[in-house]
């Protein structure tokens, strides 16, 4: 790849975070990280790596005259800063207009000015959901059909991606990823949040039936895929993220504590989630063919055990944030 400096939005985030420790372990790319450090921010995520190659400048990325400025330094831009967290969503929407619509449209003027190539990271859930029977999965092709604010703002910067490489020849590319898991995501998500559970004494929480399908994948696929696409994407496309990681939430929480060595039953069932998608299901044969990309973790089970090591090696990354978000969860039922 030609690339030499990528600006990152959002890399102080779970995935954007994982995404820069790929880039430093794989090429000799050079990052700058952009991210607002949000309640979701780390700067911790970011803390072992070489000054020399990742240098983070903390701003929002709707703030126009900043990003004109990293834009005119980078050579392309992985855009993963976004508020991400469905039940947030439903609390408080405003956020996720600000961050995920007007963010989004800050940084594609940018790119129009610049002419930059910009990689835009987006969701499975802007398809909304399937029948748990449906022998269909999610194809570039699937209409949109978002659920939940978060979803639907996550539709809308897609959208607006698509207009500006119509409209202004902006040179874009989009990828819509199933469920990540792995080291460095926050605990207020579904699996760390079990995980975290587990090692406070505290029962894990299942939303309603937890009949619930995700379609995990490690957050370090989603990194190679990315690069894969800023490397031989074509302009404009739309290409789907995928390692046929279907599992239902309740097998998933009973897996977590058989691996931690507890009891399978011994979870909780809680207020589901207002509109809760059913199910996800992701077909990436576009980037498997077109382009060449497989996932490299294929065991979910060894990749499940990995993560909760490092959340049992890393209770100082995660601890400041834990007590807060489980009485966010409390004051709701969950
Ligand atoms: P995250 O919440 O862990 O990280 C988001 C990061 O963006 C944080 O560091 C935060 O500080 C930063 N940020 C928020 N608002 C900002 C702003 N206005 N300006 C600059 N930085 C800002 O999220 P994540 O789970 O790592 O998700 C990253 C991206 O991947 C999102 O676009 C999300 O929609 C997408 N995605 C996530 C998943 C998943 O399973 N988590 C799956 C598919 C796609
Ligand atoms: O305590 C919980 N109990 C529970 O049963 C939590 C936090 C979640 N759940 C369920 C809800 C979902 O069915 O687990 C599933 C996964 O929940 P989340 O981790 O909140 O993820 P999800 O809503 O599926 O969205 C995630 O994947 C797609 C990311 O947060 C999004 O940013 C991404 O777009």
């Amino acid at each position: 790849m030609t690339l030499a400096h990528l600006l990152v939005t959002g890399g102080a985030g779970f995935i954007g975070s994982n995404f820069v420790h790929h880039v430093v372990a794989h090429t000799d790319h050079t990052v700058t990280v952009l991210d607002k450090m949000t309640y979701a921010g780390n700067q911790a995520s970011l803390a072992d790596l070489p000054e020399n190659r990742v240098d983070l400048v903390v701003g929002d990325i709707a703030d126009a005259e900043l990003v004109d400025g990293l834009f005119a330094k980078a050579d392309a831009v992985v855009h993963y800063a976004a508020e991400s967290h469905n039940d947030n969503s439903l609390h408080d929407p405003r956020p996720f207009l600000d961050t995920n619509i007007i963010g989004t449209y800050t940084l594609l003027e940018a790119a129009r000015r610049h002419d930059t190539r910009l990689h835009h990271i987006s969701t499975d859930e802007v398809y909304g959901d399937l029948e748990l029977d449906d022998p269909a999965r999610f194809t570039e092709d699937t209409p949109y059909n978002p659920s939940s604010p978060y979803s639907s703002t996550k539709a809308g910067s897609d959208l607006l991606v698509r207009a500006w490489v119509r409209s202004f020849g902006v040179r874009a590319t989009i990828s819509n990823c199933s469920n990540n898991y792995g080291p460095y995501q926050h605990v207020e998500k579904f699996i760390p949040r079990q995980i975290t559970n587990v090692i406070r004494g505290i029962r894990p929480k299942l939303y309603g039936t937890g009949e619930n399908v995700r379609d995990w994948i490690h957050a370090d696929d989603h990194s190679s895929a990315v690069l894969t696409i800023l490397d031989k994407g074509r302009m404009g496309e739309t290409y789907l993220i995928g390692a046929d990681g279907e599992k239902d939430n309740k097998t998933v929480v009973e897996l977590i504590l058989e691996l931690m060595g507890e009891p399978r039953d011994a979870y909780d069932h809680v207020t589901d989630r207002a509109g809760h998608d059913l199910r996800y299901a992701i077909d990436s044969t576009k980037l498997r063919t077109e382009l060449g990309w497989t996932p490299s973790y294929r065991d979910f089970e060894a990749g499940l055990a990995a993560t909760i090591d490092w959340y049992r090696e890393n209770e100082s990354w995660w601890a400041p944030a834990k007590d807060g978000v489980e009485a966010f969860y409390a004051s709701k039922g969950q």
